[in-house]
């Protein structure tokens, strides 16, 4: 018995409803019988059609087609593409590699999974090219096993220091690939302690083994590296980049690691950011970094994932001028197109850290000259620990149909991260993983849905947050057209829920420092991370326009002067951009006041409205998945009712203005 669950791979025996007739014969072609993607897929084809239908098809060979030379994102996405057909004699797997047959082959397992109908499914021909190159999960691991932002329990790579490779491990490679996830970085992004020592002898054999297991399933093993590994496991005084001693170091270094980790991709640098070590310690800027280690990689097919979260973390709350939502911009846009081709720019999705609601980031739309892979937060740091139901697929596809302005067309988010709209040798989508050794993976059952969302997303960002939703709900809790329109009807509205309750109209934060659950108002008021809402007893927010820090202009035209403007700025970012009176009327017609003390109220009444909803279900799904989330209700209601409380009264409190409807407020 496995202690852990199979989610959407275990595809379990429900037999009715199925079509087994277009299904007994399954012909893969394009790819070799011998390649060890196309071995499991044949593997998990056989399995999941036997759970399903009781049937094991006959997979019989096509022709192999010349491989594709993957060089850059373009020839990835065109080398994991795949289509099916029905023939006559047999349906049709055809792709150019092992990984575009393994997911075509998880195509038509979901298909199955889902009980859709395979004629309607496939009668014209699918023909399917993932939307980004790269799709990614970010693990924030620890070698000792904790995990930075984890809420489902320890790491299922390391124990005490050791890295643990067992069947958890494969089926986790299955189960990421299932959605099309095709790279990993396993490590945290704060490289420390024993997980420096990733890049010497005492883990290459496990690195190795582990980077084979991925390759199998098509996906990338990256390792995020100490910038400074040249002092800490080199013996030199020094990390500069431009020290010919560092670089003669890391030379030898790379040629060792990619020596004795043949699948390694690259690596994920987080420097110069919250005392991680980086390049300005040396006067250098964040490129000369970048580019120093992507030069010496290159030989090996190596590529250099550098992150943008680079902000000033010990300012100084009085100081009005210094703005942490200017500052990945301010570091990284002037050095657009110095920054060499297997350099990837890695920008978190908002300017900030995760909110529940931030602007997306300028330098999306900002940068034309450097690949760019756009990063977002699937662990739920700020969106309620996993213990608050918060579906962020929604969110995610707000995100990506942003519109930059960046050019005349293909100008959202989605075009620039696929690569589409500047040619980008290489760019995709990053998530910062919610995984854990918990035996559902996630901690709240639901919050699968966004594991489950992110890698299908990232495969095809053209599909809705309600087909994904649906997929989870079918694939991993049941068929029953109530039960899923229930579950979807819970997951859908959540994220829009969690807000309400939480920070308003953008401003962010408000949350218990360090742990980032619960509300504190003015945790982070006087603290050094630049996170603030300036709260007085006549307004609140963050002046942003031109006449404050400046961020607004930031943005290509119109978002800038939109966004500059309190008149024009969509309500749910005003005090992002505006520090405004409580008596300001937004575009709703409410006051800012107002609006504070309805959502709040509505907020923590449609979350009681989704347990009671859960509850209904008691009986309908498996009692250990009930169970499970009722549990979490209970403690997201308490956190709700918290939240609506702390947030009315303080503001209350603030500024003397009373409910137009008399709700009490302590
Ligand atoms: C991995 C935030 C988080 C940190 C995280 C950091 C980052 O500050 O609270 O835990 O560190 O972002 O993204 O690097």
């Amino acid at each position: 018995m496995k202690n852990y669950a199979d989610l959407w791979v275990g595809y379990g025996e429900r037999k009715a409803n199925r079509d087994c007739e277009h299904l007994k014969k399954i012909r893969l072609s394009g790819a070799p019988e011998s390649d060890c993607i196309v071995k499991n897929a044949v593997k998990e084809l056989k399995n999941g059609m036997k759970a399903m239908l009781d049937a094991e098809p006959e997979i019989v060979f096509g022709e192999a087609a010349a491989p594709v030379a993957v060089t850059d994102g373009k020839s990835l996405r065109e080398s994991e593409e795949y289509r099916i057909t029905i023939c006559d004699d047999a349906l049709s797997l055809e792709a150019r590699s092992g990984a575009g047959i393994l997911y075509a082959s998880f195509d038509l397992l979901r298909t199955v999974a889902c009980e859709r109908d395979v004629r309607k499914a496939y009668a014209e021909g699918k023909t399917v090219r993932p939307s980004n190159p790269l799709r990614m999960l970010n693990h924030w691991d620890n070698m000792d096993g904790s995990i930075e932002r984890g809420y489902s329990g320890e790491s299922f790579f390391y124990v005490d220091n050791e890295i643990v490779i067992d069947e958890r491990t494969r089926d986790y490679a299955r189960m990421i690939a299932a959605v099309g996830i095709n790279a990993v970085v396993i490590n945290n992004v704060n490289v420390k302690q024993a997980a420096s020592l990733m890049i010497t002898d005492r883990y290459f054999d496990k690195l190795a083994e582990l980077g084979r297991i991925f390759a199998e399933y098509g996906i990338r093993l990256f390792l995020s590296l100490n910038y400074a590994s040249s002092i800490e496991i080199g013996g030199l005084d020094s990390a500069d980049p431009l020290d010919e001693n560092v670089i003669a170091w890391w030379k030898e270094k790379m040629a060792e690691v990619f020596g004795k980790i043949p699948t390694l991709a690259g690596f994920l640098v987080k420097a110069d950011s919250e005392g991680r070590p980086g390049p300005f310690t040396y006067g250098r800027t964040q490129a000369d970094g970048a580019n120093m280690l992507a030069d010496i990689v290159k030989e090996y097919g190596g590529i250099i994932i550098w992150r943008c979260f680079v902000y000033n973390c010990r300012q100084d709350w009085r100081d009005r001028k210094t703005d942490r939502a200017r500052a990945g911009y301010d570091n990284f846009m002037p050095m657009d197109g110095d920054y060499h081709d297997n350099v990837i720019l890695q920008i978190k999705n908002g300017p900030m850290d995760f909110q529940i609601r931030e602007p997306v980031s300028p330098l999306l739309g900002g940068l034309r000259r450097t690949n760019q892979m756009l990063e977002v937060q699937i662990a739920q740091e700020y969106t309620g620990h996993q213990i608050d139901v918060c579906y962020l697929i929604p969110e995610f596809k707000e995100i990506l149909g942003f519109k930059t302005y960046c050019s005349e067309s293909r100008d959202t988010v989605a075009d620039i991260v696929s690569g589409e709209t500047f040619g980008s040798r290489y760019s995709g989508i990053a998530a910062v993983t919610n995984t854990g050794n918990d035996f559902n993976w996630t901690g709240n059952y639901l919050a699968g849905a966004n594991l489950f969302g992110f890698g299908r997303l990232s495969f095809d960002t053209e599909l809705s947050a309600e087909q994904i939703a649906e997929e989870f709900v079918r694939m991993t809790i049941s068929q029953d057209d109530e039960v899923v329109r229930t579950i979807v009807g819970i997951l859908l509205p959540s994220r829009e829920i969690y807000e309400k309750y939480t920070s308003p109209l953008g401003i962010g934060w408000m949350v218990t420092p360090a742990t980032h659950y619960g509300c504190s108002v003015d945790g982070y008021e006087y603290d050094r991370w630049g996170t603030y809402h300036r709260a007085d007893h006549l307004g609140i927010g963050v002046d942003r326009s031109d006449k404050g820090t400046g961020y607004a202009l930031q943005y290509n035209e119109p978002n800038a002067s939109i966004y500059n403007s309190p008149e024009k700025c969509p309500d749910e970012l005003v005090l992002f951009f505006h520090h405004l009176p409580y008596t300001h009327k937004l575009h709703s017609g409410k006051t800012v006041i107002q609006h504070i003390y309805d959502t709040h109220f509505e907020g923590l009444e449609e979350a009681r409205k989704l347990a009671e909803t859960w509850d209904a279900l008691k009986g309908k799904v498996d009692d250990a998945i009930f169970d499970n989330v009722r549990e979490r209700f209970e403690r997201q209601l308490f956190n709700a009712r918290e939240w609506c409380d702390q947030v009315n009264s303080y503001f209350f409190r603030k500024s003397a203005i009373p409910d137009e409807k008399g709700r009490q407020i302590w």
